[in-house]
């Protein structure tokens, strides 16, 4: 027999958009994403027990969390974000549901690596908060 634990309901604006441990206790957490508003809420889990809600923050909706891992080896996942027209990547190291750091990422970081996909930017306004954190 499979064990399964219902948590609730999520109306459907939210979306996951990672599962990884953000909090560095071991486990994994998901993260939620409002689809409009851009609204990112962490829920800390412990098994199947979601042991905190937080707000991360609302960031502009033009950008999407593209992926989750732990890119800096503190034991925490980050996030890396893409704007959906422009192309520009960032990323923010994270401590829980904080962001730390904020960094974009560009060509010259990578000396030594050529990669044809990277494109010419003239923006730079990376996936900012708005309204309260
Ligand atoms: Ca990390």
């Amino acid at each position: 027999m499979v064990a399964q634990t219902y948590l609730g309901a999520v109306v459907p604006d939210y979306a996951t958009v990672g599962t990884a441990d953000y909090t560095g206790d071991g486990r994994a957490d998901v993260l939620w994403r409002h689809q409009t508003s851009g609204e990112l809420w962490l829920w800390q889990m412990n098994g199947a027990t979601i042991e905190a809600v937080t707000r991360v923050a609302t960031i502009d909706p033009s950008f999407a969390v593209v992926a989750s891992g732990d890119l800096n080896a503190d034991g925490r996942a980050d996030l890396l974000w893409r704007h959906q027209t422009s192309g520009d990547v960032w990323v923010w190291l994270m401590n829980g549901a904080v962001a730390t750091s904020q960094v974009y990422l560009e060509p010259s970081q990578t000396s030594g690596i050529t990669w044809w996909g990277w494109r010419t930017t003239t923006a730079m306004v990376g996936p900012t908060c708005s309204g309260t954190t």
